[in-house]
């Protein structure tokens, strides 16, 4: 896809689909090392930071957060190469990348992603970030794909409130049947990438395939020109601790 087509999508509609941004070999690699991960480093990672859709069965994981902080190969993903030099050309900005996850909705069980905008959890000033979620195995309308709702970008940030579900402890309050009517919802295959902007409002369904889960990567990345509201972060995290919700500042 070429580049001006991208940056053009992107900044029209708040989001972007690039077919095949990861070759096969490529998405392999990436899916070995999360096996990997999953068998070997996440049993050293803090509790927050891994989620179950049902804590007492291992083939539940539905999360894991800050992976890259644990594993120089998913460091070197999020900070080396290709999905950062994107962000950086989408952003026209200098990038950091903040952190790098892994989504499943495990079959039956998976829950609905909650509508938000991540822009709410990063807390940033301006609101200068991208979120790529790339597709580890197929995803449609079945397994819980991304929707999007196209140009929510460009017309603010919505009020959020507390959610019950793990991972993205805050949705939109107001979220209506006008809202839901213009959901986008954007199937993937391995290897395909969404990129969306910090504002644009975006959601995903429950699992309801028997079979099928839906792995996916997840990277986030700040401009540099965004000033991050430390205080107010530190604090949101106290909160969820608390309440032991389990929460992610930086995710939606
Ligand atoms: O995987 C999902 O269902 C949603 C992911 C998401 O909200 C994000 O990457 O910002």
């Amino acid at each position: 896809m070429d580049t001006k087509i991208i940056k053009e999508t992107f900044e029209r509609d708040g989001y972007v689909l690039i077919p095949g941004f990861l070759d096969t070999d490529e998405v392999t690699e990436i899916i070995q090392n999360f096996e990997r991960v999953i068998a070997h480093v996440t049993p050293n990672m803090p509790r927050e930071k891994v989620f179950f859709e049902d804590e007492t069965d291992p083939s539940t994981l539905k999360q894991l957060i800050d992976i890259d902080r644990y594993d120089p190969f998913f460091n070197d993903i999020l900070n080396k190469g290709k999905f950062k030099d994107i962000a950086g050309f989408l952003l026209a900005d200098d990038v950091i990348g903040k952190t790098l996850e892994y989504f499943n909705k495990p079959p039956r069980i998976g829950k609905p992603t909650p509508p938000h905008q991540d822009g709410y959890y990063f807390m940033l000033k301006p609101s200068v970030a991208v979120t790529m979620w790339m597709a580890l195995e197929p995803a449609d309308e079945e397994n819980g794909c991304v929707r999007y709702i196209k140009g929510s970008h460009l017309t603010g940030m919505r009020p959020h409130g507390r959610t019950t579900t793990l991972g993205f402890s805050q949705q939109i309050l107001d979220y209506g049947s006008a809202d839901v009517d213009k959901e986008i919802p954007i199937r993937a295959k391995p290897g395909d990438l969404l990129i969306h902007h910090s504002l644009t409002i975006h959601t995903a369904g429950r699992n309801n395939s028997t079979t099928r889960s839906r792995k996916a990567l997840g990277l986030i990345y700040f401009g540099v020109s965004a000033k991050e509201d430390v205080e107010a972060k530190a604090a949101y995290q106290r909160k969820l601790q608390e309440e032991r919700i389990g929460g992610n500042a930086l995710t939606g």
